[in-house]
Order: C-alpha cells, then structure tokens, then sequence
C-alpha cells in the first residue's frame, strides 16, 4: 500500500502478542528500500489488517479487524501526510 501517496510501498506491522493490546506501527519507503517509522497509531487489540481505496480518493486506507471489538477504518488524508 502506498500510504504518502508517493508512488513506492509503505506497510503497517501489528507487533504484539495473540491476545491483548497490540502496538500498529506506520512504516514510510524512502524510495530506496528503507522505511521510517512514519505517523504513530493508537494501540489496539488488532489480530488482522486489509488495505484498499475505501473512499475512491487513489489513495490507500486501512482496516483493522479487532479481536472482541468492532473494526477500525482508518482513512488515509495522504494529502495532509498523516493517516488517519
Ligand atoms: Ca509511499
Ligand atoms: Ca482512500
């Protein structure tokens, strides 16, 4: 998924453990194969993740499938370069 809109992959990592709170990570691609750790996301008990343009703008948002709480969307606003 490309979050900043800058035409190369960025990811997000859920790092934690199977149950409980989990820490989601942003990780922006410099253009030469590094990331940075870009704009920090709210913990949450997050088990799964799918990325598309859920709102038709061409750029990727995010969804988080929360174990025993509702989904997260999160809507990319790349053109202020943060998410959400
Ligand atoms: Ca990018
Ligand atoms: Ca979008």
């Amino acid at each position: 998924m490309d979050l900043d809109a800058d035409h190369d992959l960025d990811a997000v990592t859920i790092a934690g453990g199977w149950s409980g709170s989990q820490t989601r990570f942003v990780w922006l691609n410099d253009g030469q194969g590094r990331f940075q750790k870009g704009p920090a996301l709210a913990d949450g008990n997050t088990q799964s993740l799918a990325s598309g343009d859920l709102d038709g703008d061409g750029d990727a948002d995010v969804v988080f499938g929360n174990l025993n709480q509702p989904a997260e969307v999160w809507i990319n606003q790349s053109n202020q370069s943060t998410i959400p």
